[in-house]
Parts: C-alpha cells; sequence; structure tokens
C-alpha cells in the first residue's frame, strides 16, 4: 500500500502548534519572535507534555510505512528550493522533515550509497535550510564540510558532512537528479562546490568545518558583512586534532559563529562491524555521554542564562556568577572543554526536535556578538528508518535495497575484497609473530582490521579520526621494538604526510603502511582517490615502497613488510576484489627480496613494465597485441623504491620500446623509472620510454569501468600506445574502437 498524501500529517500532534501559539511562541506563520532561549525551552516543555515522550512527531517508520513505490511526499514536491520553505509553519516543518526523510530512503534505495548519516540530519537540514531563508537571505546553502553541516548565505553559512548531504541536496534543487548519485555524470555523493550555489564548501574528508566556517566567519568580518556562519561537525569529526585547532583559533578570534556538534555516538564508520555496534572510541565520546546525563545541571545552567540575560547592574554580576557556576559545575563532567577552548556551549539538545533546536538557534541568533557558540546536539544515526535504526551499521553505506524490507542486493563475488586479503595476511603474520600490532584511523572496516581485532582484540588500535596521531602513534610503537602496520586509505594518508616524513621516514623507524583505496575508487570520487601516494611515498629516502600486482603478491608484500625491521615501508592495494590467483598456503605470505621485479611474459619489441595491480591491465594488453602479431613483454615491478636497476637496465636494453604503466599520479613509479634511465644513460641511444598515469587532473564520481576509460588506462588503451609508438596507427585506432 502507498502512502497517501493526507497520511503525512496525520501523524503530527495538532496540539503542538496551537500549543506552541498559546504561549506565544510561534505566530502563525512565522517561526521568529525574540523570546529568550530558557523562557522558549520551559514552553516548550509545557507543550510537549501535552504531546507525550519526547514530543517530536511521529516518523514514517513508527507507523510501519515504507514501500517499495515512490512515497508520496505532497509538501516536498512544492519545496525545491530554500525560499519555497520562507512561509512553512513548524507543523510544516515537521511533515516536510517526514517526508524529506522517506524520500532519502526511497532515493538511496535505488541507486546505494551513505544512508545512515543522511537520514540523522534530515531535521537539522531542515531547519538549517529554514533559517536561512526567514533571515531573509540572497542565498542558502547547506553545505558539506566533511562530518559536518553548514549555511553558507547572507545570513548563514552552515555545511555539513558529504555523507550528510542528500537530504541538503534534495531542498536545494537536485532532488529530480538524486537518481544519478555517485553515478558516471551524475551528483556527487558529497558536497561540492562546482555542483551547486547551496554547496559553499566540499567534503570528503573529515572534520573540516570548523576551520572553513571560521575562515568564512572572519572573511565575513573583514568584508563587513552580516552572515552569519554555522558549521555542523559529527562527534567522529570531532576526534581530529584539526578541530581542536580551528576551536583553539575560534575562541581566541572571537569572530560570530555557530559550531553544531552534531553527537551520534558513532565515532568510527560503522562498516563491516563483526560483532554487533561498536562502542565509540575515545575520551571524548565519553566525555560527551556525561554531559547527556547530566540533565539537573543543564537545567541549572538554562535558568542560569536566562536570569542572566534578564536582568542588569549587580543583579547581572550576580546572576553571571551563577551562569558562571553551573559552567563550573559542568565543567566537572567535560563540558568545559569547549568552554576553555572560547566556545560557549549550550546543549544537549535532541536534534530531531524541531521546535527545541528551532528556539535555540533563534535565541543564539537574536544575541549580538556572541563570539564562537557551540550547540552539543543529539541525534540518531539511521533515525526513522528501522532497518537502519536496527542494524550495527546503522546503514551507513548501502546498496541499493527494498525499502519495504530493508534487504539489500549485494551482488556474490567469486574472491575476496584486497582489504580482506590484507586482514588475512596479516593475522597469518601477526600469529607468528607476537610484536605486530594493526593501527586504523576509525576504519575498522573500511581496512579489515575489524578482523584483526577479533583475533587480537589487545593488539588493534582504533585511534579515531586521527590519521597524524595514528602515524607517530605507530613510530612511538616501534621506538619500543613493536611491530606496527598502519592502516589508512592512501587518500587519507595524505592527512598525515608531516608525521610520515618527520617522525618516521627522518628517524628510520620500521612503521609499516598498509594503504588500501590506492587509485581509482569508483562512486567515492576525487576526495577518495588514491592517487598521490606513490609520488609522496617513493621520494622518501628511508622509505621502501612496494605495490601488489595480484592478492597472492599482497600476502607477500604483508610478510615482506614484516620482516623489514629497519626502516620503515609502505605498499598499496586497491578498492575492489582479487583477481582469483592461489593464494599463498595458510594465508602465509613468503617475504620477497626487496627491490626485485619480476619478467611474467618474456617478449621482443615491447616491454610493459607495471606497477602495482596496473601489471593485470599489462597483461590483458599483451593478449590485446597478440592476433596482430605481435608478443610483448610483460614485469612486475613490484617496488617502485628501491627500484630493480638490474631488470630495468635488461628490459631497457633489449627492447625498443618501454611503456611503464601505473594507477598513481604523475611524479611516482613512471618517473623514478624515467630518473634512472636518464642517469644511466639509457635514453640516450634508441629507447622509447613512455609513462602511462593517471592524468593531470582530478576524476569525478562514476563507475570503476567509467573512470579507467577517462584515466586512459584500460587494456586497450595500453595496447593503442604500444601501437601507437610502433607507428602502427590503423592498429591503434582499430584497438581504440573495438
Ligand atoms: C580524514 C578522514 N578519515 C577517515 C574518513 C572516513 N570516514 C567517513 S565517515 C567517518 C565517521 C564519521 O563520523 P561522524 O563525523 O560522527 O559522522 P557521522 O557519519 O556519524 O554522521 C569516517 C571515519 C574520512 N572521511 N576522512
Amino acid at each position: 500500500m502507498a502512502l497517501s498524501a493526507c497520511s503525512f500529517p496525520a501523524h503530527v500532534d495538532k496540539a503542538t502548534i496551537s500549543d506552541l501559539q498559546k504561549y506565544g511562541y510561534v505566530p502563525s506563520r512565522s517561526l521568529w519572535r525574540t523570546d529568550l532561549l530558557a523562557q522558549s525551552l520551559g514552553r516548550l516543555n509545557q507543550a510537549k507534555s501535552k504531546k507525550g515522550p519526547g514530543g517530536i512527531c511521529a516518523s514514517l517508520s513508527e507507523r510501519g510505512e515504507y514501500h517499495s513505490q515512490r512515497p508520496p511526499t505532497p509538501l516536498l514536491d512544492t519545496t525545491n528550493y530554500p525560499i519555497h520553505m520562507k512561509n512553512l509553519s513548524i507543523k510544516e516543518l515537521k511533515q516536510l522533515a517526514d517526508e524529506l526523510r522517506s524520500d532519502v530512503i526511497f532515493n538511496v534505495s535505488r541507486t546505494g550509497g551513505h544512508l545512515g548519516s543522511s537520514l540523522g540530519v534530515v531535521e537539522l537540514t531542515v531547519l538549517f535550510t529554514m533559517f536561512s531563508v526567514l533571515l531573509e537571505t540572497r542565498y542558502c546553502g547547506m553545505l558539506a564540510i566533511s562530518h559536518s553541516t553548514m549555511i553558507n548565505c547572507s545570513e548563514y553559512e552552515s555545511s555539513t558532512t558529504g555523507l550528510q548531504s542528500y537530504p541538503h541536496k534534495i531542498l536545494t534543487g537536485r532532488r529530480e537528479k538524486m537518481y544519478t548519485i555517485r553515478q558516471t555524470n551524475g551528483l556527487s555523493g558529497f558536497t561540492k562546490r562546482s555542483e551547486s550555489e547551496y554547496d559553499c564548501f566540499g567534503t570528503g574528508h573529515s572534520s573540516t568545518t570548523i576551520s572553513a566556517g571560521l575562515g568564512m566567519a572572519v572573511g565575513r568580518d573583514l568584508k563587513g558583512k552580516k552572515n552569519n556562519v554555522v558549521a555542523v561537525i559529527g562527534d567522529g569529526a570531532m576526534t581530529a586534532g584539526q578541530a581542536y585547532e580551528a576551536m583553539n583559533n575560534a575562541g581566541y578570534l572571537d569572530s560570530d559563529m555557530i559550531v553544531i556538534l552534531n553527537d551520534n555516538k558513532q565515532v568510527s564508520l560503522p562498516t563491516a562491524t563483526l560483532d554487533g555496534p561498536i562502542p565509540p572510541v575515545g575520551a571524548l565520546s565519553s566525555a560527551l555521554s556525561r554531559l547527556q546525563s547530566n540533565r539537573p545541571l543543564r537545567e541549572l545552567r538554562e535558568v542560569a542564562k536566562g536570569v542572566t540575560k534578564q536582568i542588569g547592574g549587580p543583579m547581572h554580576e550576580w546572576a553571571a556568577k551563577v551562569d558562571e557556576y553551573a559552567r563550573g559545575m559542568i565543567s566537572g563532567s567535560g563540558s568545559t572543554l569547549f568552554e576553555e577552548l572560547g566556545l560557549y556551549y549550550i546543549g544537549p539538545v535532541d536534534g530531531h526536535n524541531i521546535d527545541d533546536l528551532i528556539a535555540i538557534l533563534k535565541e543564539v541568533k537574536s544575541t549580538k556578538t556572541t563570539g564562537p557558540v557551540l550547540i552539543h546536539v543529539v541525534t540518531e544515526k539511521g533515525r526513522g528508518y528501522p532497518y537502519a535504526e536496527k542494524a550495527a551499521d546503522k546503514y551507513h553505506g548501502v546498496t541499493k535495497f527494498d525499502p519495504a524490507t530493508g534487504k539489500q542486493f549485494k551482488a556474490s563475488a567469486s574472491t575476496q575484497s584486497y582489504t580482506t586479503y590484507f586482514a588475512e595476511a596479516l593475522i597469518a603474520e601477526a600469529e607468528a609473530d607476537k610484536d605486530i600490532v594493526a593501527i586504523h584511523a576509525a576504519m575498522g572496516g573500511g581496512t579489515g582490521l575489524n578482523h584483526f581485532l577479533r583475533h587480537f582484540p589487545t593488539r588493534c588500535f582504533d585511534v579515531g579520526i586521527a590519521e597524524q596521531h595514528a602515524v607517530t602513534f605507530a613510530a612511538g610503537l616501534a621506538c619500543e621494538g613493536i611491530k606496527p602496520f598502519c592502516a589508512i586509505y592512501s587518500s587519507f594518508m595524505q592527512r598525515a604526510y608531516d608525521q610520515v616524513v618527520h617522525d618516521v621516514d627522518l628517524q628510520k623507524l620500521p612503521v609499516r603502511f598498509a594503504m588500501d583505496r590506492a587509485g581509482l575508487v569508483g562512486a567515492d570520487g576525487p576526495t577518495h582517490c588514491g592517487a598521490f601516494d606513490v609520488t609522496f611515498m617513493a621520494c622518501l629516502p628511508n622509505m621502501v615502497v612496494m605495490a601488489p600486482s595480484d592478492e597472492a603478491e599482497l600476502f607477500h608484500m604483508v610478510a615482506t613488510a614484516a620482516v623489514i625491521d629497519d626502516r620503515p615501508s609502505c605498499f598499496r592495494y586497491p578498492r575492489g576484489n582479487g583477481v582469483g590467483v592461489q593464494l599463498p598456503p595458510g594465508n602465509k605470505g613468503i617475504p620477497l627480496e626487496v627491490g626485485k621485479g619480476r619478467i611474467l611474459i618474456e617478449g621482443e619489441r615491447v616491454a610493459l613494465l607495471g606497477y602495482g595491480t596496473a601489471v593485470q591491465r599489462c597483461l590483458a594488453a599483451a593478449s590485446l597485441v597478440e592476433p596482430h602479431g605481435f608478443r610483448v613483454t610483460v614485469a612486475d615491478a613490484r617496488f617502485c623504491k628501491p627500484l630493480d636497476h638490474a631488470l630495468i637496465r635488461s628490459l631497457a636494453k633489449s627492447h625498443e620500446v618501454l611503456i611503464t604503466v601505473e594507477e598513481g599520479s604523475i611524479g611516482g613509479f613512471g618517473s623514478h623509472v624515467a630518473h634512472f634511465l636518464a642517469l644511466d644513460g639509457l635514453l640516450d641511444g634508441k629507447l622509447k620510454w613512455r609513462p602511462l598515469v593517471l592524468p593531470d587532473r582530478y576524476i569525478d564520481h562514476g563507475s570503476p569501468a567509467d573512470q579507467l576509460v577517462q584515466a586512459g588506462l584500460t587494456p586497450s588503451h595500453i595496447a593503442a600506445a604500444l601501437f601507437n609508438i610502433l607507428g602502427n596507427k590503423r592498429e591503434a585506432l582499430q584497438i581504440l574502437s573495438s
């Protein structure tokens, strides 16, 4: 049964609006009055008590009304841009939130993507979008600054985490294109400045919002503008050092801005959790929980704040002391962590309660020159969709699914992911060597280390979203003779580069870096693309840099890294599944000779020298050219540093053409080969060398196959390059057009 249009408002408590109006809180078609926060909250509490527990509208899920068909969304159908929300009442805002939630669920069920985070911020999104319009803003943009939300407009600047941007996209003119999300030429899964004027900052990597928001606030002040800035940051994102650097600076600069801490008690990415919901890591999370349980003190504080503002003169000073006292008492439970950094703390607030959120934002907004304010908002990941609420991973990222049953359609594969093979290889090494430990930055599922954790609960460290700390922490462990494997996605490793250089490589400490998601990553797009790791790792003097060409090689490289104990090492492997080669017995890799590659096919005239899984495409290219009468050499470099000079010299001397192939940016493996060839005089004769690398631009999200075509790195492209260099233009064209 499809939802009927009239079923939407039916769940909204009709008492709410009239009660609020009766208390003088809500003029019929406008939200804003100048009530003080404490008064507003008090009234809302009274109003809520007439509504029953929670005081907020029942969601569709509470009525069990999710179906496989698109749900009717009468109000959302007339709300394509923020301006269309201008005259909505609170009741209608609640209905809009409900419809928005059902629309997000339906859309994601058709495309797959990030669901849980978006469901958690539906009310916040509606509210911020509304807020900006009501303040007669020129333009408003809920923008994602990775794990945070901000509105950006003449009155408001806000950003939301990239993963949380789906409701924002729907309310900012992109609803019609939601079916294209994360697909080739479709909408991005994150906010992106080039996609919409409503995306005022691009996101993908976490914890950037407060910094960007502060920059926007100070920029506004310098330009003499009056807009507000709101930055929303997740409790996970709040575990990163950058958030504290930004708060420290915000407290000092004292520019007006609002930071919304979106606390859903999930610090680490909850994907691939093996044993049910994972408790949030880190001391911050416990501090936030204590704040939530400290209700009497919160109430005292609200009272104190109200008193402070209502009275002046000596009494005001007294009230200010009460306020301070309330803060001081709360400080025992951790809230002044923010206050001591100079942010005025308000909270915790139910982030699904539109009434309370409005009251607070209105109050903060109406107060002139507040300096930075932090509003601690409590939300639930997966909110309103029962299957997500119940799931250990809260449906953080999903494949296509049936909204009626929540059942995801997962394609079966004959091989496992490189991620899983890495975990299996490391477990095998750690079984043999008790000094081996594993470290990840809030990515137990993404890195496969949840499996390692199961085997070795005391030897696996989730440090929160803190790549910089992860690397230096690993360096410290290495100082004590521990053998740390630091598993960090290639693109997230960018954030920890100075730590890799200064704390690890310079001191020649044997930290092993496992860099997952190397190369193109498909739907996640350029923010998560592992393009640069070979370039930035191989230029470091002490680093051993390797890349497996298949899953068996990955096992061997994990074993190789385990035995390299006098310097740092790293290896990269892609998103996706293995190619189906035989694995080493007992999953135990055999250490490789460092700096030695191998020849896979002996041929003539042309040598294809691949690095990493690009070797597979070299092999496929060799098969493509064979029917044309060419048998080419294919070699697997295995190491970018140290390079196998003997292998390269011999290939260069015995072939007319040498083509290096890699899925990485310029400056990587090919550049190291060229450097060696030039210094060795091997480019002074007849040899033709050509590098195939990722193009010097960012490749948008899309299917992996489409991305590879855009990059010019398919087997056909390699074969065509080969024919072109040999002067066989016709074959080159043929192969590209077939
Ligand atoms: C620098 C960086 N490291 C790791 C990630 C991977 N990641 C994506 S979401 C996430 C958890 C975010 O938690 P939170 O900020 O609380 O947002 P939520 O998804 O819970 O709303 C992580 C670790 C990332 N996006 N950026």
